[in-house]
C-alpha cells in the first residue's frame, strides 16, 4: 500500500506574509515527507479547475481572483493519515472557529484569507495532485529517518 498523499498549498497571502516556511516547518516537524513543491502564478482557468465543486457558490468569483493574485506553493506531502491530519494541522475553513495550535488558528482571521489549502479526501488529493503536478515533478525519495518516524 503506497502512503497517503495530500495536496497542500500556501496561497497568495501565505507567500506575501512570509509563511511557507512556517508551513513547511509544521509537516516537516510532524514526519511528513516533501514529495514535489513548486511556486507557480496559477491562472484563472487553472484556478477555477482546482475549485471547479465551489463553482455555484457566491463567492466563487472572489475566491478564483484572490487566488489569482499572486504567487501560491504548491505541494504534495505523503505519510500516515496524510489528508484527515493535514486538514487538522491546517484548522476550519473559518480561521475564527479553528483552534489556536493549527495554522489558520495561528495566523489568519478571515475566510477569504486563510493562508492555505489541504485536500479534503484522498479522491480530491489524487485530482489535486495531478490537476497541479506532472507525475515527473513527485520525487521519489526515502528520507533516512523514516524508521524514526514509521514503524
Ligand atoms: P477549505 O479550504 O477549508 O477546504 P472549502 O473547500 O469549502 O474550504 O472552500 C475553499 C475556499 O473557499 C476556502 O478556503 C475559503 C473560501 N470559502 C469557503 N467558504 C466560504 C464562504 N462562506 N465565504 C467566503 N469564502 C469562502
Ligand atoms: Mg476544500
Amino acid at each position: 500500500k503506497t502512503p497517503e498523499r495530500s495536496f497542500i498549498m500556501v496561497k497568495p497571502d501565505g507567500v506575501q506574509r512570509g509563511l511557507v516556511g512556517e508551513i513547511v516547518k509544521r509537516f516537516e516537524q510532524r514526519g511528513y515527507t516533501l514529495r514535489a513543491m513548486k511556486m507557480m502564478h496559477a491562472s484563472k482557468p487553472h484556478l477555477e479547475e482546482h475549485y471547479k465543486d465551489l463553482s455555484s457558490k457566491g463567492f466563487f468569483k472572489d475566491l478564483v481572483a484572490y487566488m489569482n493574485s499572486g504567487p501560491v506553493v504548491a505541494m504534495v506531502w505523503e505519510g500516515k493519515d496524510a489528508v484527515k491530519t493535514g486538514r487538522k494541522m491546517l484548522g476550519e475553513t473559518n480561521p475564527l472557529a479553528s483552534a489556536p495550535g493549527t495554522i489558520r488558528g495561528d495566523f489568519c482571521i478571515e475566510v477569504g484569507r486563510n493562508i492555505c489549502h489541504g485536500s479534503d479526501s484522498v479522491e480530491s488529493a489524487n485530482r489535486e495532485i495531478s490537476l497541479w503536478f506532472k507525475p515527473e515533478e513527485i520525487i521519489a525519495w526515502d528520507p533516512c529517518i523514516k524508521d524514526w518516524i514509521q514503524e
